[in-house]
């Protein structure tokens, strides 16, 4: 069972393709020491695409090894997010990475009608997080991406992540919906997609997973909390991926987890063509560094 982001590693290592890395707007410190260790660990070839003289600036300063990598100077941001992914639409790139770059224009890039990275799937975020206090990894969805999702995106998304989650060898992942609370309450659209959900899956028309919901954060995560409810589930207390109602519980979420509970999280958008590292631009080296790894598995 994974519990580390670090348990990632061997998983990549001994992959024989190595994976080429567009980085949008390459000025950027955190973005470019990660790419730099992935790069060294043999993991992928890096194109840094963005202002050359800012870029080359913080790798002499920094001291990363980049000697052998491709910069393409574009001094635009926008322009820069056009090159990455008109790369990544014509196959000369398998990963992109947001760099110096706000989220919202990369995404707007990403899902342009004649040069993005549309499949006709729904894109999704996934968010892995090593939490001390769980006993595993905690998968987070969609804490970045997919504003308000409807019952139709929530199926999109789930499925996206479960058959990454399958890829990482987490066969049969436990899906918890999350509520505010675990019974159905027809006020509380969340509460009723959840049920749906769960039928859906025991009619095995969402598949290779366990889901159930509504279930309330805590009873998600802890075997305590769901027996002291009596709540009787196959996911409560050992949840693999739990499936958030919209952006604002999932980021409020996220940043609680890194936050206040010091958790570290690598995270990566599916669905797309390539897929996407897509940390927050706050977001740490490290975490920067285990989303390319994760894309890489994706
Ligand atoms: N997957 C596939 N296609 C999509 C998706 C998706 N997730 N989202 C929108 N589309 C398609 C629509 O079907 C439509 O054809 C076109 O894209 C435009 O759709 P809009 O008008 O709903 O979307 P936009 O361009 O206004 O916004 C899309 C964003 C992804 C930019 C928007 O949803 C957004 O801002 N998301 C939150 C990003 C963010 O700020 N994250 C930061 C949290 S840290």
């Amino acid at each position: 069972m994974y519990k580390k982001l670090s348990d990632l590693e061997p998983l990549v290592a001994n992959k024989k393709n190595t994976k080429t890395l567009a980085l949008a707007v390459s000025q950027d410190a955190f973005s470019l020491n990660a790419v730099c260790k992935a790069y060294k660990a043999g993991f992928i070839e890096p194109i840094l695409i963005g202002d050359k003289a800012l870029t080359e600036a913080i790798i002499k300063e920094n001291k990363f090894d980049f000697k052998g990598a491709r910069i393409i100077d574009q001094p635009d941001t926008e322009k820069c997010v056009e090159i990455a992914v008109k790369m990544a639409h014509n196959n000369e790139v398998q990963i992109l990475m947001k760099g110096n770059v706000a989220t919202p224009v990369l995404l707007k890039c990403v899902l342009n009608k004649d040069w993005g990275l549309r499949t006709g799937t729904l894109l999704s975020h996934l968010a892995l997080f090593e939490v001390d206090t769980y006993h595993k990894f905690l998968a987070i969805t969609d804490v970045a991406m997919n504003i308000a999702p409807n019952l139709k995106d929530k199926i999109a998304i789930i499925n996206n992540s479960v058959s990454f989650l399958n890829k990482m060898g987490i066969a049969n992942p436990k899906v918890a919906v999350l509520g505010a609370i675990e019974m159905v309450n027809e006020s509380m659209q969340a509460t009723l997609d959840a049920a749906l959900l769960s039928k859906m899956n025991q009619r095995d028309q969402i598949k290779n997973c366990i889901i159930d919901g509504p279930l309330a954060f805590d009873n998600a995560v802890s075997f305590e909390s769901a027996k002291h409810k009596n709540i009787k589930s196959a996911v409560a207390g050992d949840t693999d991926l739990l499936l958030v109602p919209d952006i604002e519980v999932g980021n409020v979420l996220y940043k609680t987890l890194v936050f206040f509970a010091k958790a570290k999280v690598a995270s990566v958008i599916l669905g797309a063509k390539v897929p996407i590292v897509l940390t927050s631009r706050s977001d740490s080296e490290e975490s920067k560094y285990y989303s390319i790894i994760l894309a890489v598995l994706a």
